[in-house]
This record gives C-alpha cells, sequence and structure tokens, in this order.
C-alpha cells in the first residue's frame, strides 16, 4: 500500500495569528522618549541599528559574491596562503579585526559608555528627590523633603479583570493615585523594596530600575513634555505582578508645588482625624476602604483568603484574640500586632508605616467586626497612635 505525503494544511490555523496585527496599542518602534535619557537610549538604538545593518549587508555581499565568483565549477583555483604570500594572510586578518576595534570601541563604545555615564548621575543639580518602594502589589512613593507619603494602587475595577464588563481605556495601567512630578525638574529616584524585588518600569521615560529589599537604589528623569505616563511593575513579584501599575503626572511647576501642599495639608487632616473619637461605624466604612485597597488582593473580598499561602481572616484565631492585654498593650501575635508590624519571612508585611493611625485603626475594626468575626468591638485612631 502506498502512502499518500499530504503537506499539513496551515491555512485554518491562519485566523490565529490575525490577533497579532490589530493590537490596538501596538508599537513598532520605542514609546516617544520624554527625558534626556529615552532619548539618548533611543538615539544610541538608531545609531547600532544604522552601523550593524550596514556591517551585515557588507559583509554577507562580500561574501555572496565571492562564493558565486570564484565557485570550483567555473574553474577558480583555490588560493593557497604558503609561501612568500602566507604572509599577506596576516594583513587580510589585521584589517577587518582593526575595522571591527574602530566600530566597537569608537563608533559604539564611547556613545554607550557616555549614556550609562549619564544614567548613573543621579545627584548633579537634582532638585527633588522622590522615593519609590514596592510591595505586594502596589507601590508607596514618599517626597522625603516635604514629608509627603502615599500609596498608590491599582485603580481598574476587578470587574473588568474577570471579564464581568468590558476593559476601559487605561485597563491595567490606572491608580487611585498617580505620582506628581514638575516637568523641567531633575528628579532623583530612589528605590527599595518591602517584600521581593519589584521593578518601576515607565517607558516614556527611558527608567527601568530594580526595587530591591535591603537595598536603596536610585536613577534619576527629567520629564521634558507635561503629560500622563504609566508603566507598570516589570517583575515578577508574585500573583498580582500584572496588577501594579505605575501612573506619572507630569505637570508646570506651580501646579506641582500646588498638589504637594494639598497632599501635605491631607496628611495633617489625617494626622488629626487621630484626636478625636471615632464612632463604630465611622470606623467600619473607612475600615472597608482601606481593605478592598490594601489586603483584598491577599485575604481577598470575602475574606476566605488563598489558603495556604494567604490565611482567611474569618474565624481566624489571630483576629479574634483580645485587641489590648492586661497590661493595655497589644500582645504579641495580636491583631494589632500583626496588622501594625506584620510577621517576619512572610508576605504579610508590616503595615504600620504603610498606613495612618486611621486607616490602622479602621481596617482592623472592620476585620474583627466582617466576613462572620462578630468580636463587637473596635480599636479607635487614638490608641494606636498611643502605640508608635
Ligand atoms: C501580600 C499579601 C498580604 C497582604 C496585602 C495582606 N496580608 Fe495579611 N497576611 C498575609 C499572610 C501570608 C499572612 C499569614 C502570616 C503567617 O504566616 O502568620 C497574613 C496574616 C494576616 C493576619 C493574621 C491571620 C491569621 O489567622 O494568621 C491578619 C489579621 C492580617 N493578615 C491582616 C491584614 C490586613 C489588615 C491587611 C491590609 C491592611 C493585610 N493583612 C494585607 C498576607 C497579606
Ligand atoms: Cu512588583
Amino acid at each position: 500500500m502506498k502512502t499518500v505525503f499530504r503537506p499539513p494544511h496551515l491555512l485554518p490555523l491562519l485566523p490565529g495569528f490575525l490577533p497579532c496585527s490589530v493590537l490596538a496599542a501596538y508599537n513598532f518602534t520605542f514609546p516617544e522618549p520624554v527625558t534626556p535619557i529615552a532619548r539618548e537610549t533611543l538615539h544610541i538604538h538608531n545609531e547600532f541599528m544604522l552601523i550593524i545593518t550596514t556591517l551585515f549587508v557588507v559583509v554577507f555581499a562580500i561574501m555572496i559574491y565571492s562564493m558565486i565568483k570564484h565557485r570550483k565549477s567555473v574553474g577558480h583555483p583555490a588560493a593557497r596562503f604558503t609561501g612568500p604570500r602566507g604572509a599577506l594572510q596576516w594583513f587580510w586578518v589585521a584589517v577587518p579585526f582593526a575595522i571591527l576595534l574602530f566600530i566597537d570601541f569608537v563608533l559604539m563604545g564611547i556613545p554607550a559608555v557616555q549614556a550609562i555615564f549619564s544614567m548613573e548621575d543621579t545627584k548633579t543639580r537634582a532638585d527633588l528627590v522622590l522615593k519609590v518602594t514596592g510591595m505586594q502589589w502596589k507601590w508607596q512613593y514618599e517626597y522625603p523633603e516635604a514629608g509627603v507619603r502615599f500609596t498608590s494602587t491599582l485603580a481598574t475595577p476587578r470587574q473588568q479583570i474577570a471579564n464581568g464588563e468590558a476593559k476601559g481605556e487605561h485597563y491595567l495601567l490606572e491608580v487611585d493615585n498617580p505620582v506628581v512630578l514638575p516637568v523641567g525638574k531633575k528628579v532623583r529616584v530612589l528605590l527599595t523594596s518591602l517584600d521581593v524585588i519589584h521593578t518601576w518600569w515607565v517607558p516614556q521615560f527611558g527608567v527601568k530600575r530594580d526595587a530591591i529589599p535591603g537595598f536603596l537604589r536610585e536613577t534619576w528623569l527629567l520629564i521634558e513634555q507635561p503629560g500622563i505616563y504609566r508603566g507598570q511593575c516589570a517583575e515578577l513579584c508574585g500573583k498580582d505582578h500584572g496588577f501594579m501599575p505605575v501612573v506619572v503626572h507630569a505637570v508646570p511647576e506651580a501646579e506641582y508645588l500646588a498638589w504637594l501642599e494639598t497632599k501635605k495639608s491631607a496628611a495633617k487632616a489625617a494626622a488629626g482625624g487621630a484626636e478625636r473619637a471615632w464612632s463604630k461605624d465611622e470606623l467600619l466604612a473607612a475600615g472597608k476602604e482601606v481593605y478592598a485597597k490594601q489586603c483584598v488582593a491577599c485575604h481577598q473580598a470575602n475574606g476566605q483568603g488563598l489558603p495556604p499561602a494567604f490565611p482567611p481572616l474569618a474565624g481566624s484565631t489571630v483576629v479574634n484574640t483580645p485587641l489590648f492585654g492586661m497590661d493595655g498593650k497589644p500582645a504579641h501575635d495580636s491583631h494589632v500586632d500583626r496588622v501594625m508590624n506584620g510577621k517576619a519571612n512572610t508576605a504579610m508585611q508590616a503595615f504600620r508605616n504603610t498606613l495612618s493611625d486611621v486607616e490602622l485603626a479602621a481596617v482592623i475594626t472592620y476585620e474583627r467586626n466582617s466576613f462572620g468575626n462578630t468580636r463587637g468591638d473596635m480599636v479607635q485612631p487614638a490608641q494606636i497612635k498611643a502605640l508608635r
């Protein structure tokens, strides 16, 4: 019996490749650069492309020409580099070698080294400092000189992520609190992390730097055009690594200073909120919001967590400990202790520096009275403040 070979039919697969060509935000080249580093990177990339393309074409042209012209079938004898002509082959090795050295060191090396030096030059004439701290799965931004600090979390509704509703224009690239920076000012960016390695990346800035726990790394930006710039964490940093976008609003300096003032007074108001007594309903309402932003990724909306990695808070022993011990302080491993101080070597970070007194009191009160937990008690922001 004869088997007939039939070429596999690939045509039906074709529609599968079509979506590649209709991606809305598909860019063939680099995004438009808006900082000196981004421009320099793009420039170097273009220059190098030109050089290597030229080399490629010239070398292959010579090779193909020689192979066709001097092939054996047209009677071309093989060259013999022996005898007095032997020295000549060293010449033909040395010349291309010298050309390559020149191209590598002079045409490519000098601009590349210059660009790296300027990327690392974070301190010369920096106008302000921005501290960026990565944590699962959000960014904290701090303006040390102004004493302003806030966290920035994903604003895309979970419904969109779960395909429950249509995806928005800036799907997964939108946050509740964007970073605001002045245009035309040199910003020294310090980066670190509280848990695992994250990477702060904004393509149009040409900046992509790892935030590493226990290290302070740095980079810098000088944004030349006002606008909204989007990026994201570029490190596989855990289950929600795709859900920690970076959004930067670059605005004129006056606008930036005004924004900084509102942030300062908001922080003051929040600190002031710690002085007064809060009602339980107020705490529950505020706590629900804090929970939805800060805790839901791990402990889930229904408080069931994702065991074994993230424990449920519903019925948790820790949540159901008394708030304060006989000495008026929260016991080790109690609810307040766990939320303020976290647990070493687990994903449960210390929230004492990320959340305000009000936020801590609110979220703790909320957890004790939600997901089926019925402690019925509450903790006042002033009590949290006293623990600091
Ligand atoms: C990045 C993931 C993550 C986030 C975000 C997170 N937690 Fe946790 N949480 C954990 C893990 C992991 C544990 C278990 C730690 C351990 O091994 O004891 C835990 C434990 C706890 C516990 C003790 C539960 C028990 O029974 O052991 C409480 C209470 C708690 N978290 C509250 C919070 C609050 C409040 C927030 C938000 C402000 C929060 N967590 C945000 C990961 C997280
Ligand atoms: Cu990350």
